[in-house]
């Protein structure tokens, strides 16, 4: 038996066969036409889809797992407004889906799919509550608890990046000021080094005159520049007193992160888990963090394990 994965997203659309195992069978991936609207969108899913369907040839197929941005209400199966794709506004994302498959369709906020894949055939493999955590663009995240998959109403729940941190704080995306996304995403750490680089002499960052991205920064800090290290201590402070309220509500046995910047994840851990072991409550202070074990592939994985679990 296998399952459709499609991992839809702003700049690609992914597609894979996966198997009972969480093995990838085979793969396809094309650049997101995210200008085009969601008629030509649904038509590269269709595409990538046949394609690898007429390679292989499967015995059975048993659905199609869809991950999309969010907020994605999943229980009308109606995207209210995908930001990063044109003309997904109140778009009936699942019906339109379910019209092109012959096979049962599953649609799951982007960073709920991750933390199935996660749970399933990743890091989180066997354990009962989880929080998954991507730290990336934005900060987006997936719970596991009492081995369920927490949904909430519309299937929107743990939209965890929008936990609000500073009173009157930074600007985020949402709408809101102060939520832990415009703190400790990818984008809010490289935006907050290039002001810092800007204000000090004797750093390395941004002096080639490029724009400057988190992975320079981390570049920077290997070489020993002291602003970079810094700069990524207080990034990880930040992710650790954001980990650390998650650990509060949940009680996860693991937090797994993924996401952008856990490629650099060996450098934040220890600043991560030293914030959760001085400040989270004593009972608390053993939960570790943990890198996410399927990498970019979470969301691809966990959209085509919703097609096993929704058939059992
Ligand atoms: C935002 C929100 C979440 C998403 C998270 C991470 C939108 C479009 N997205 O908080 O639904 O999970 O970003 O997104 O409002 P990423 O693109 O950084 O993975
Ligand atoms: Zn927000």
């Amino acid at each position: 038996q296998i399952a459709i994965g499609i991992d839809l997203g702003g700049t690609q659309v992914r597609a894979a066969l996966v198997d009972e195992h969480g093995g990838i069978l085979a793969r396809a991936a094309e650049p997101t036409d995210a200008l085009a609207g969601p008629d030509r969108v649904l038509t590269q899913i269709c595409g990538l889809t046949d394609g690898l369907l007429a390679a292989s040839n499967p015995a059975s197929v048993v659905g199609v797992g869809v991950s999309a941005p969010g907020p994605l209400d999943t229980v009308a199966g109606v995207a209210s407004n995908i930001p990063t794709l044109s003309g997904f506004v109140d778009f009936p994302l699942k019906a339109e889906l379910q019209k092109r498959f012959p096979f049962p369709v599953d649609l799951e906020n982007d960073a709920i799919a991750a933390a199935i894949g996660e749970w399933q055939f990743g890091a989180g493999k066997g354990l009962d509550n989880l929080v998954y955590v991507t730290v990336s663009t934005g900060i987006g995240g997936g719970v596991v608890s009492d081995g369920r998959v927490v949904r909430g109403r519309k299937g929107m729940a743990a939209h965890v990046g929008h936990m609000s941190v500073v009173p009157n704080g930074e600007l985020c995306p949402c709408g809101n000021r102060g939520c832990f996304e415009a703190y400790g995403s990818g984008t809010a750490f490289a935006r907050r080094a290039q002001m810092r680089a800007m204000e000090s002499s004797g750093t390395t960052i941004g002096s080639d005159g490029g724009a400057i991205d988190s992975r320079g920064v981390f570049a920077a800090a290997r070489d020993g520049d002291r602003l970079a290290n810094q700069l990524i201590d207080e990034e990880a402070e930040i992710l650790g007193r954001g980990f650390t309220s998650l650990i509060h509500i949940f009680s996860p046995d693991i937090i797994v992160m993924g996401g952008g910047l856990s490629h650099e994840f060996d450098r934040l851990q220890p600043g991560i888990q030293a914030y959760i072991t001085q400040w989270a409550m004593p009972a608390f202070k053993d939960v570790k963090v943990v890198l996410a074990a399927l990498d970019q592939n979470s969301g691809l994985v966990g959209a085509a394990a919703l097609a096993f679990l929704s058939g059992k």
